[in-house]
Formats: structure tokens, C-alpha cells, sequence
């Protein structure tokens, strides 16, 4: 990953950009626009949308008890006071984490991938795939919880980064993730073994380069045929921008509490739905229209035992509700990195 060129994270419309709480009274009167989500399933389900593409953030893994940034109350950014920094944003800021690692170490501890469970949600992604309709995922967490729910490596962009591997803030050599794991939670600080710098996960901190992978969407988005925008607040840029740049015949779906980014626009852009309300109960909703109900319960049934399978050493995991098109699936699972 090389970090140190212009195309960083950084926190888009800082002044004049409203809070969920703001936007939550605006959104309540725009909620039934188009239609949303029986127009899009109905495109899906007369075969108009099979590149799909999947733009998401913390809102899809609060229904796994992770905490998103910006829901007022809940979210991290609400709830910072025992990091003691001086505002929300410093606990991922390259240049406070190299006077004082110990607030991002704090809040990686909560946020390390182990101690939380993909939901309905990423299967619901993961059902995407499954039936060939998803050209990418590209989204915004650090939770692991998409390959977790068996998202394959190349169908999926984690554009801030992850915990599975990590590196030297400084001079970027690599350092076993498993190690720097074992220090950050046990409230050790994982030392550099070439030049003592303090080494971080490879989670993208305001001002560091997106992964290379991360520029598959120069070729992906002018594809897709369905955008899919859930959970976020679009509100980090370069991320947030990607969603204007699919076709302007392309349907784009908003699921969120709120309306956010191009969605807060009246009227709306046509071809444009949205559908808001809390995410796992639209998510259902949406899988009910389709028909893809059963089939994801059966997915995830299916998936918790294999992925718990080896925790507790049987010699031969058994699937539920193993299916020809599920062996597909696998086949691709087993060419992923992940
Ligand atoms: P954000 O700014 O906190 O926005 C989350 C959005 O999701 C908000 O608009 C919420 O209203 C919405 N939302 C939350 N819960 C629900 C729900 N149950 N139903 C419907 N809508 C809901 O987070 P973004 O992802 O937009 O910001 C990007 C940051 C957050 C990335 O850099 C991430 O690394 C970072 N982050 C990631 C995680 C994670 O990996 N799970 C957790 C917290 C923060």
C-alpha cells in the first residue's frame, strides 16, 4: 500500500455539513419518494440489474453491536470522551496517532475483528454474489464482518483498509498482524523492528493513500447497471464522490436512517430511490420482495457453521442446506485471499 500521495481520506464538506440528527426531520418527508425499494426489486427481478454494485459503511454492522461514527448517542463520535483527544476525528489522524497511539490503539481494541458476527445485512450482500449480480462491494468498515460472511477477496474493496495486515506508521515495513494484534490488545504498543517507529494496523488514517484496490472503481462504476448506497453518511471523501459517478441512467438505491449526500436533493435525481427506516428491517424487506428470504436464512446458517466449525475442530464441518449453486460459491470462496 503506498501511502504519502494526494488522494487521502479526509473528512468531505466540513463546514455547512449537517449531523444525522439535523437531517432526520428533512428525511422523514422524503422517505416514500419513487417508490424505492418495490421499483428496484422489480428491476432486479425482471434481470435489468446484474452488475450491481454495493457502496457501504458502519450502518450495515451496527446490527452486529458495532457502534457507526456519526448516529447521535450511540455513535463513536458521541461517546469519545474517554479517548480524551481534542476532537472526533483525531482518534484516525496520522499525525496525533504519532505523538500518542494510545486512543486509536483503545478504540481498535473494540473494533478488532473476532468478537462480532456478520449480520443479515452482509448476507444479504453475500446472496448478491451468490446469485451473479454483484460486480463489487466497496465499502467503508474495518470490521472484516464481509469476508467473514464469505464475500470472496475479488468481489470485495475495503477502501479504508482492515486489521488483517499491519505495518510501520513510518517507514511501512511490514509486522506479523497477529503480533500487533497480540501487543494492541494487551495494551502493548507493536514496536517497528527496523526503525522503532510505532507500527498500526492497516486501517487508512485521514491523510494516508486508499488501497490500491480502491482504484478498481475508475473500471467498476462506469459497468454497473444498480448502485446500492447503505449505511453511510457519505460523508469521507474520496469514498463519498464515487457514488456520482455511475451512468445517469443508472438506478441508485439509498438505504439509511437518513437521506444523505445526493439523496438530500429535492426532488430527487431520477432513477434515483431510497428507502429509509432501520436498515436490517429494509434489508428484510427487500430479500422478502426478491424471494431470497429463505435462501439467505439457509446461507447463513450455513456459513456460521463453517466458520465456527474449525473453532471447535470437527474433522468434517457439515453444511445446511448445501445447494449446486452453493458449490459455486465456494469455488469462488476458495480462490479468495481472505
Ligand atoms: P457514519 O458516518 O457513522 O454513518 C453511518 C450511517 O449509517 C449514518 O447515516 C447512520 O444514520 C446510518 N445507520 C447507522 N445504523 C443504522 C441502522 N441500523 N439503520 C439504518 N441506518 C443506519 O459512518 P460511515 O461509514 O459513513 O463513515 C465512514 C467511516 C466510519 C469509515 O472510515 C469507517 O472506517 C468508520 N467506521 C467503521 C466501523 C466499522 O468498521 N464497523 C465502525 C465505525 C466507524
Amino acid at each position: 500500500m503506498s501511502k504519502g500521495s494526494t488522494d487521502s481520506v479526509q473528512v468531505g464538506l466540513s463546514s455547512g455539513s449537517r449531523s444525522d440528527q439535523d437531517k432526520s426531520s428533512v428525511s422523514t418527508a422524503k422517505s416514500s419518494t419513487r417508490g424505492g425499494l418495490a421499483s428496484v426489486a422489480r428491476l432486479v427481478k425482471l434481470g435489468r440489474c446484474k452488475k450491481v454494485v454495493v457502496v457501504a459503511g458502519a450502518g450495515i454492522s451496527t446490527a452486529s453491536g458495532i457502534p457507526d461514527f456519526r448516529t447521535p448517542g450511540t455513535g463513536l463520535y458521541a461517546n469519545l470522551e474517554k479517548y480524551n483527544i481534542p476532537y472526533p476525528e483525531a482518534v484516525f489522524n496520522i499525525d496525533y496517532f504519532t505523538n500518542d497511539p494510545q486512543p486509536f490503539f483503545s478504540l481498535a481494541k473494540a473494533l478488532y475483528p473476532g468478537s462480532h458476527r456478520p449480520n443479515y445485512i452482509h448476507y444479504f450482500i453475500r446472496m448478491l454474489h451468490h446469485k451473479g449480480l454483484l460486480l463489487r462491494m466497496y465499502t467503508q468498515n474495518i470490521d472484516g464482518l464481509e469476508k467473514l460472511c464469505g464475500i470472496p477477496d475479488d468481489k470485495l474493496v475495503e477502501a479504508h483498509g482492515s486489521f488483517a495486515t499491519a505495518s510501520c506508521h513510518l517507514c511501512y515495513t511490514a509486522y506479523p498482524a497477529v503480533d500487533a494484534k497480540h501487543a494492541i490488545m494487551n495494551d502493548n504498543v507493536p514496536i517497528c523492528t527496523f526503525c522503532a517507529a510505532t507500527v498500526k494496523p492497516d486501517v487508512v488514517f485521514f491523510g494516508e493513500d486508499l488501497p490500491q484496490k480502491y482504484f478498481l472503481h475508475t473500471k467498476d462504476f462506469p459497468k454497473a447497471d444498480l448502485l446500492v448506497i447503505m449505511g453511510t453518511s457519505l460523508q469521507i471523501e474520496p469514498f463519498a464522490s464515487l457514488v456520482n459517478t455511475v451512468r445517469s441512467t443508472v438506478p441508485r438505491l439509498l438505504l439509511n436512517r437518513y437521506a444523505v449526500g445526493p439523496f438530500e436533493r429535492v426532488p430527487l435525481r431520477r432513477g434515483d430511490h431510497m428507502e429509509l427506516g432501520d436498515l436490517e428491517d429494509t434489508v428484510r424487506r427487500f430479500a422478502e420482495m426478491l424471494g431470497w428470504s429463505v435462501e439467505i436464512e439457509d446461507l447463513m446458517r450455513s456459513q456460521e457453521t463453517l466458520s465456527i466449525s474449525p473453532l471447535i475442530s470437527e474433522p468434517t464441518p457439515k453444511r445446511a442446506a448445501s445447494s449446486s449453486s452453493e458449490e459455486t460459491d465456494s469455488e469462488t470462496d476458495s480462490k479468495s485471499s481472505a
